[in-house]
């Protein structure tokens, strides 16, 4: 008689093996619809094949620029007149995330091994070490900064254990540059992703991208310190955030697949808690995975 382990172990070799190398070729998507290729009209790409995985985009009006960190290290800036690419400075790390231009012309980004990092004229430097797995940081007009952790348990390589597993390991933390010090505000996010700060400050939104919603973290007025959900429902995962000049955000979603084949009982064998029925293929990263611009 086999082991009462076959059974398990045979289920979750197939669901690895379908996960990896899924026998057909997914051609419905949940962002696919009669408005898709109208939408993608007025959008030019800036930069096809010279930027290594980008994660993230942060403006800076004043310099005509966006910049952005890519996984072989660099963080480059395009500047947009002329869409001149510019490698501005190298970063000893394969694992850059979110980043954000600060109000003196630095760059605050998340490296996922090392912690927060300023990299500046005059080099870089490690600002909030022994943090792993930030995701997207933004920082306030008096220098604070908010950023995101998206898992307390699993790595950026073991993402889809976080979202197999379906328990909420993210953060949101504030860094308080005066002090030195680092604060947990908020736990309890299923996959804390990018974060964006409101034209007034009074509220941070941290995107959750398992749940397919965005949350909203209260920092000034009689909800200060509670949390409330910002936007629900959206046809993707919500991965990286703007702010936009009149107040609204722009948010780049996860393009995800459905994949239906298996049973009810396989999803409950890997303890789903609170998810689909289904399990999300990711393809790509994000809408940043080229820069695009959108064409006026
Ligand atoms: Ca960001
Ligand atoms: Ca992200």
């Amino acid at each position: 008689m086999a082991p009462k382990s076959f059974l398990p172990a045979c289920l979750l070799a197939f669901t690895l093996q379908i996960f990896f190398f899924p026998p057909v070729s997914f051609s419905v998507s949940l962002l696919s619809n009669s408005n898709e290729s109208s939408s993608m009209e007025g959008l030019i790409k800036l930069e096809v094949g010279c930027v290594n995985h980008p994660e993230d985009v942060s403006i800076v009006v004043s310099k005509g620029a966006v910049y952005t960190a890519t996984r072989d290290g660099w963080v480059k800036y395009i500047i947009l007149h002329n869409e001149t690419l510019v490698n501005w400075k190298h970063v000893d790390s394969q694992s850059l995330l979110g980043l954000t231009a600060t109000k003196d012309g630095d760059v605050i980004m998340c490296d996922n091994e090392k912690g927060l990092l300023k990299v500046s004229e005059e080099g870089v430097k490690v600002i909030v070490p022994n943090v792993s797995f930030a995701n997207d940081v933004i920082e306030a007009s008096d220098g604070t900064l908010y950023f995101t952790v998206s898992s307390t348990k699993y790595t950026p390589a073991d993402f889809y254990k976080d979202m197999a597993e379906g328990n909420p390991y993210g953060q949101l933390l504030k860094y308080d540059p005066k002090s030195n010090q680092t604060t947990v505000l908020q736990e309890g996010f299923y996959f804390a992703n990018g974060i964006a700060l409101s034209k007034d400050e009074d509220f941070v939104v941290v995107c959750e991208s398992w749940k397919f919603r965005c949350r909203r973290y209260w920092l000034k007025g009689d909800r200060n310190g509670t949390l409330d959900t910002f936007a629900e429902n959206l046809p993707g995962g919500p991965d990286n955030i703007n702010l936009a000049p009149d107040g609204s955000f722009w948010i780049a979603l996860i393009k995800v697949y459905m994949l239906h084949i298996f049973s009810k009982g396989l999803i409950e064998h890997m303890s789903l808690n609170g998810f689909q029925a289904t399990l999300l293929l990711g393809n790509g990263h994000s809408s940043s995975e080229e820069l695009v611009g959108q064409k006026k």
